[in-house]
């Protein structure tokens, strides 16, 4: 049996919990081989750090497919976070067309707002070549914020219902990716969760869990990761949404008792659950 390799373009954020520093344990932890090529080295995440550093490695990325193609090197799964410009994003759609293995599953996670805000240094033209990024996934997984901004639908988080989720969920497939995980539904106070469409059969699941009483930085990386592993031990997206879902509730309470970690969360501590959720 060969196993699968995932190949995730991302940033380096050296100290955040965030991007390629969550992606590779995690999905490791899931036992799947992982392939990074960073996409750019930040001294810190955006997301509340003052005066980090940022190595843009952009140049880099048409190297190193160049290097891997005359490698013959093909991966099973491609997944994208954050990117630093539009011109990564085109140079993602070059690795699509060239170091992806038959049939390859191509995830896509935006990355790029949250709340209802952009992350400090993307614009609307951002946006755009995101969701033409989008528009060759097999699967999303846009939070409400992104999913509003890619479709031109409002975002209105407080006022959400079945026909709100659904039209979100519909307009993203209609940008042409097959599968959508939206992240953020919430039609009562106390509950969190996703919504799962099927383009194909129409269909639209959902998995809540319990909410937690803030947000924190990097549950959106934590999930992608998770989702990607479990997905690629041969969950269906549904089943692979659920684990992330539970995992990423379960950093948030590792990370609980000690409010003076602001920039992330403490996933960790909750790798034993995924590894014995994925040997079940
Ligand atoms: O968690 C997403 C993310 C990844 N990488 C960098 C970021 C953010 C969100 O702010 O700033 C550099």
């Amino acid at each position: 049996m060969t196993d699968k390799r995932v190949l995730t373009v991302q940033d380096i954020s050296c100290i955040g919990q965030c991007s390629l520093t969550v992606a590779l344990p995690i999905i490791s932890a899931c036992g799947v081989e992982t392939i990074v090529l960073p996409s750019a080295v930040l001294s810190s995440h955006t997301g509340g750090f003052q005066g980090f550093t940022f190595r843009d490695l952009t140049e880099d990325i048409p190297k190193i497919r160049k290097h891997w193609t005359k490698e013959g090197l093909r991966f099973d799964c491609l997944y994208t976070g954050y990117l630093g410009s539009t011109r990564q994003i085109s140079y993602v759609m070059e690795l699509m067309e060239t170091v992806l293995a038959e049939g390859a599953m191509k995830i896509i996670d935006p990355a790029m707002a949250d709340n209802g805000r952009l992350y400090q240094g993307f614009d609307e033209a951002y946006v755009k070549e995101m969701a033409r990024l989008c528009s060759r996934a097999d699967i999303v997984l846009p939070n409400l914020t992104e999913a509003a901004m890619m479709t031109g639908i409002s975002y209105h988080p407080e006022r959400q219902d079945e026909t709100y989720i659904v039209s979100l969920v519909r307009a993203m497939a209609d940008l042409g990716a097959r599968k959508v995980v939206l992240k953020g539904v919430a039609f009562r106070e106390d509950r969190l969760g996703v919504a799962i469409y099927d383009a194909d059969s129409g269909e639209v699941s959902y998995y809540f869990t319990e909410r937690m009483a803030k947000n924190s930085h990097g549950t959106g990386d934590c999930f992608a990761a998770s989702f990607t592993g479990a997905l690629m031990q041969g969950c269906s997206v549904a089943e692979a949404a659920a684990i992330a879902a539970d995992f990423v509730l379960l950093c948030m309470k590792k990370t609980m008792d000690d409010p003076s970690h602001w920039y992330g969360v403490k996933f960790e501590k909750a790798l034993p659950m995924l590894v014995s959720r994925l040997n079940q």
